[in-house]
This record gives C-alpha cells, structure tokens and sequence, in this order.
C-alpha cells in the first residue's frame, strides 16, 4: 500500500522547493501528470484491503485537494513575483512625454505647382496630364520643327536607347495630346509636369525641372485673352506689389510670341546675380497658337484660334521666396526642405 503521509511530506517539501514557473510546472506533472504519483494513489484504491479502503480513499482525495491548491497558490506567487521582477528590471516611466514624430511636409515644388493649379482652377482651367517620355514627332515635329529646324536647339534632351523616343524638354506635346483628345471641342487646360534638358546646370537652370503648360482654343480667342489672362494670374500669385513685364520673342509653335519676366526683389542681394543684372526672372513663354500647330492638333484654323503658355513652377518658387539656386529643389538637403 502507498505510504499517503510520505506522499504528502514529499511533495510538499519539493514544492517548497520550486524556484520559478518551470520547476513548478515540472512539480506539477511529476505528481499530477497522467502518471503523477497522486494519480497513481489515487487509482490504487481499488487494491486496498476492503477495512482500509474508505479510509485511504479518503485520505488520498484530501491528500490531492491540499496538494493541487497549494500549487495553485504558489504558481499565482511565482507569477507575481516575475511581474515585480520584470517591473523592477524593466523600468518604464509613462509619465515621460512621447517622442516627437518628424513630419514630412511638401516640396516647395509641389507646393508651387498646387498653388497655380487652384489659380487656373478659380480661372476655369482643367488639368490633364501627358507622358514624360515623348516620341520626337510629338515633342518638336508636330509643334513645328521638323528634323534640323534651328530652334530644336533650345531643347537639347536626353534620348532612350529606342530611336526616337526621348524625355520631353517642355510640356509643350501635350498641347498635341490634349488637342486630338477633345477636337473640335474648346479647350481650356493647364498640364503640369516634368521635362528634362541636356544642357548646362546653372543657378537659374537645371536638367530636370517642372512646367506648366496652358492651353485654350476656341472661337475668336486673341492676343488680349491671352495677356489678360497672364495678368491675371500673376497678379493673384505674386499679389500687386510686384511687377510683369511682357517682351516679344519666338517659338516656333506660336505666332507671334511673347515671354513674361517678373521683378525680383529690389532689396535681395542677389538680384543682379541671377537676373543678369536686369532685375527681372523670365517664369514663361507665351503666344497665340500657331496656325499649323493648331491643324496637326485637328483644329481648323479658319475656324479656331488659341493661345498656350508655359512656366517653370521652379523659376516661380525662387521669385516668391527669393531662392538664389535652382540647384537647391534637388539636392534633398533637408535644411532647405525644411523651410517651407
Ligand atoms: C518652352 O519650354 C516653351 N515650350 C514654352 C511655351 C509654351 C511657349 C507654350 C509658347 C507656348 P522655355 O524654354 O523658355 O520655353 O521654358 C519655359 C519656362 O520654363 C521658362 O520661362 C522657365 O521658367 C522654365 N525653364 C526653362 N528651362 C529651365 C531650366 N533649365 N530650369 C528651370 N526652369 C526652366
């Protein structure tokens, strides 16, 4: 017959014992496992001599009753003591204030090219968008350069390996993009976007910069729609104290043709540098749609008439906050990010 008391002594004085969670798990299914030696008391009842069979079942049930809430309690103590150990070791103070989260905020460009769309957008403007990889028909022949026109000078670019296929050196194709999309429709669009050039990187210039093309066919539109429409504009970008000036040029995609500067600020050291010494920043080309633009586009030119511009969003920023290097929007120094 098991000795119950032994048991009892035993198994108490190895619980006693435990010194964390795992031993006391593994006190656990030493005595109460499937095969646990109080499972196994408990099961020799039946081969207890009849006289003594009561009495040791009864012992045996008390026996596992005090044993398995005594392992109860000595788990929750352990489980708590570990807390305590943790707390202790593992200091957290939650009444320190949080970090601070960096956060981002838009590129001077973006915040630019957001503003003049909501201007265009007041003027009732649309905006579209067209690709930044062109074919070479589309970016000079259809906009009246044919191969070897002189004026394919002014945009040098940067060619794919596919012949003929380019990065855009003006938003200028998408007049073509959006003309054959809404023929013979009136038009009034702005498309803002990336164009790329080959060519020197200067304080006022870079290879990549953003432009914003704008375009408006219909009946009897004029030269006047077209300036007051500029003056507008700017008069709302650059508020009333600051001055336009309007100077004739060329493209050969607009006849006539006109390019539009404003002042920089008189009191910025760096005037002279980057305005030549003039006190004025070139921000767009302009003129009246040309005849034969307006054909390739689908639109009659006995018919129609428009006028389309394109700024530099870059150029713009540098005017509004008197940025003295273009080189600055690219560089992704975040000392100058920061600012804005
Ligand atoms: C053109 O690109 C013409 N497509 C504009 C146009 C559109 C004329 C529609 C007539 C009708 P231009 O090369 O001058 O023109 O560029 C227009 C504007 O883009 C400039 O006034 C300037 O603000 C900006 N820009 C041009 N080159 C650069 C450059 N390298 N870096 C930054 N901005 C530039």
């Amino acid at each position: 017959m098991i000795d119950l008391n032994e048991l009892q002594r035993r198994a108490s004085e190895e619980l006693a014992a435990c010194a964390d969670e795992a031993a006391l798990r593994a006190w656990n299914s030493r005595y109460f496992g499937k095969t646990g030696e109080v499972l196994v008391a408990l099961k020799a009842v039946g081969s207890v001599a009849p006289a003594e069979r009561k009495s040791y079942g009864q012992l045996a049930n008390q026996i596992k009753e005090s044993l398995s809430s005594a392992y109860e309690a000595a788990l929750a103590r352990e489980k708590e003591r570990a807390l305590e150990r943790s707390l202790a070791t593992e200091k957290l103070d939650v009444t320190l204030p949080g970090r601070e989260f960096s956060r981002g905020r838009l590129h001077p460009s973006t915040q630019t090219l957001r503003l003049i769309q909501s201007i265009f957008a007041e003027l009732g403007f649309q905006v579209f968008r067209s690709p930044e990889v062109e074919d070479d028909e589309t970016n000079f022949g259809l906009l009246n350069m044919p191969p070897h026109h002189p004026a394919r000078d002014m945009w040098d670019t940067f060619h794919t390996t596919t012949p003929g296929v380019l990065l855009r050196t003006h938003t200028s194709p998408g007049q073509i993009h959006i003309m054959r999309k809404l023929c013979p429709r009136p038009i009034r669009v702005i498309l803002p976007g990336m164009c790329y050039r080959y060519e020197q990187i200067t304080p006022r210039s870079e290879i990549m910069f953003h432009q914003v093309e704008g375009l408006v066919i219909g009946e009897r539109i004029t030269m006047a729609d077209l300036k007051g429409t500029i003056v507008a504009f700017a008069r709302r970008l650059f508020g009333l104290d600051r001055q336009i000036r309007i100077r004739s040029s060329y493209f050969p995609f607009t006849e006539p043709s006109i390019e539009v500067d404003i002042d920089w600020p008189k009191d910025d050291p760096n005037a002279d540098r980057l305005t030549k010494g003039t006190g004025w920043l070139e921000i767009m080309g302009a003129g009246m749609v040309h005849p034969i633009v307006l054909r390739n586009g689908g639109y009659d030119p006995a018919k129609y008439s428009g006028f389309a511009f394109g700024m530099g969003p870059e150029r713009i920023t540098m005017l509004r906050h008197a940025i003295d290097d273009i080189r600055l929007f690219w560089s992704n120094d975040l000392r100058f990010l920061k600012q804005f």
